[in-house]
């Protein structure tokens, strides 16, 4: 029933900041994470990811998990200021070696790198210097630093994301400050500057993939990992299955829909009338380089029911009582991973869409025997695998699938109180345990098949 070809791909995910712990080690300059972490009050606990799970230090051990665990693929971000610690210029060696002995270990065990190069960790230095992602100049810093990593990872890394997820660190990270919740750098900018920040993000995308390519020594896959609002027909039927078709590419209109049409949609402009952001039409086409993927991370949906109104549909808000996953907004809606392959498809003729991330958040108590049973995580993969399976059956482009996450991590704004690990970690010991949702994991990657 539930089946995936020999040539699906299964993979689990983790980034920089959230994993790698030594913060100030071999040369690392500071990231707006860091210094974010040390306000008083911003993360819960005031939790930093100082140390995190260390796997700066431990990657050989946690290459050794993943191998158990039977993934074909392990996508992990590059620290940006691990790298170029001053953001630009100088290159620091030692922080290069690190991403060089992790993708070795991992090529020596079987499992395919994928290298996200953003995951929100910008260096501290381009914030001070000229407002980070406020600033045009950053889309040239970030394609200097794409160009390094290219070159440097290029002849074993074959798979590059450019950035993770842009409203979470532009709107949640400029336009959002004093929110509980909010990330870093924790600012609130006006309107209009946040348009033009979205603007400098996409352009830096953009001239990100010009430079991973040419710079890159063998032909390499280049996409981007973001998280596009999922829509999903309310109830299946030709009217609603058509207006969360359109919900799709109108409600993602100001990241994805931009990158993949080269345009901003008219109704986004109308709607931010003197606030939008400057542009031209050589940028708009540096931003609309053709990618060789799409990935999409997923958690929860917009659920959409056609509506004769001037959108052609409505967003139906979950009931108080809807499942939830430990987070305010993960909540159950699993078919995305059927519509959002299928939607990217029929709106963008997409060819080769990834999951590039899924998972959610569970209580994990360890019993007394030590084991983390944790019955609510399998209940949502399960969910959600069976739905990637029908995608696959009906042929739309779903072509590999990366778990959130593969390991407990430092979870922003929560700090570590929240855990979408398949791995338990303890804080204090470093120690992981397994938890019943990576055997449930591997029994999958052995068969096939939804188990
Ligand atoms: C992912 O983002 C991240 O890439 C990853 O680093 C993180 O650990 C993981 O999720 C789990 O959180 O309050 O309705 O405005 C997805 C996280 C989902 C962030 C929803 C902000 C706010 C929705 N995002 N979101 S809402």
């Amino acid at each position: 029933m539930h089946t995936f070809p020999e040539d699906f791909l299964f993979g689990a995910a983790t980034a920089a900041y959230q994993v790698e712990g030594a913060a100030r080690e071999d040369g690392r300059g500071p990231s707006i994470w860091d210094t974010f972490c040390q306000k008083p009050g911003r993360i819960r606990d005031d939790d930093t990811g100082d140390v995190s799970i260390d796997q700066y230090h431990r990657y050989k051990e946690d290459v050794q998990i993943l191998k158990t665990l039977g993934v074909q693929m392990y996508r992990f971000s590059v620290s940006w200021p691990r790298v170029l610690p001053e953001g630009r210029g100088r290159v620091n060696q030692a922080g290069l070696d690190y991403y060089d002995r992790l993708v070795d270990e991992l090529l020596a065990n079987g499992i395919q790198p994928w290298v996200t190069l953003f995951h929100w960790d910008l260096p501290q230095a381009l914030e001070d210097a000229y407002g980070g992602w406020r600033n045009p100049q950053i889309s040239d810093d970030f394609a200097a630093y794409a160009g390094i990593i290219s070159e440097r990872l290029s002849d074993r890394v074959k798979n590059f994301f450019t950035v993770n997820e842009f409203a979470c660190f532009i709107e949640s990270g400029y336009g959002n400050g004093g929110n509980p919740g909010c990330f870093a750098p924790g600012l609130r900018i006006s309107k209009k500057e946040l348009a033009q920040a979205s603007h400098n993000a996409l352009l830096a995308h953009g001239k990100a993939v010009l430079a991973l390519r040419s710079k890159a020594r063998q032909p390499i896959q280049v996409g981007l990992a973001e998280n596009a609002q999922s829509t999903c027909p309310i109830i299946e039927t030709p009217e609603n299955i058509k207006a969360a078709r359109k919900a799709f590419g109108e409600i993602n209109a100001k990241y994805l829909t931009t990158i993949m049409e080269g345009a901003y949609r008219p109704s986004y402009l109308e709607k931010l009338g003197l606030d939008a952001p400057h542009f031209t039409d050589e940028e708009m086409k540096i931003i609309a380089s053709p990618l060789d993927f799409l990935g999409m991370n997923m958690y929860f949906s917009y659920l959409i029911r056609a509506a004769d109104n001037k959108d052609g549909f409505d967003t139906i808000p979950v009931t108080a009582s809807h499942p939830r996953f430990m987070m305010p907004w993960l909540h159950l809606g699993p078919q995305i991973t059927y519509w959002a392959p299928r939607f990217a498809r029929e709106v963008w003729n997409v060819k080769a869409f990834y999951i590039t991330e899924n998972g959610c958040a569970s209580e994990d108590v360890p019993n007394f025997q030590g084991e983390i049973l944790d019955t609510d995580r399998i209940v949502y993969l399960r969910s959600h695998f069976e739905n990637a399976a029908r995608a696959v059956a009906e042929g739309w482009p779903l072509k590999g699938y990366f778990i959130w996450s593969a390991f407990d991590n430092f979870e922003w704004a929560c700090g570590y109180s929240r855990r979408f690990g398949l791995v338990y970690v303890n804080y204090k010991t470093q120690k992981r345990t397994p938890k019943l949702s990576y055997r449930w994991y591997q029994e999958v990657i052995r068969n096939r098949t939804v188990v």
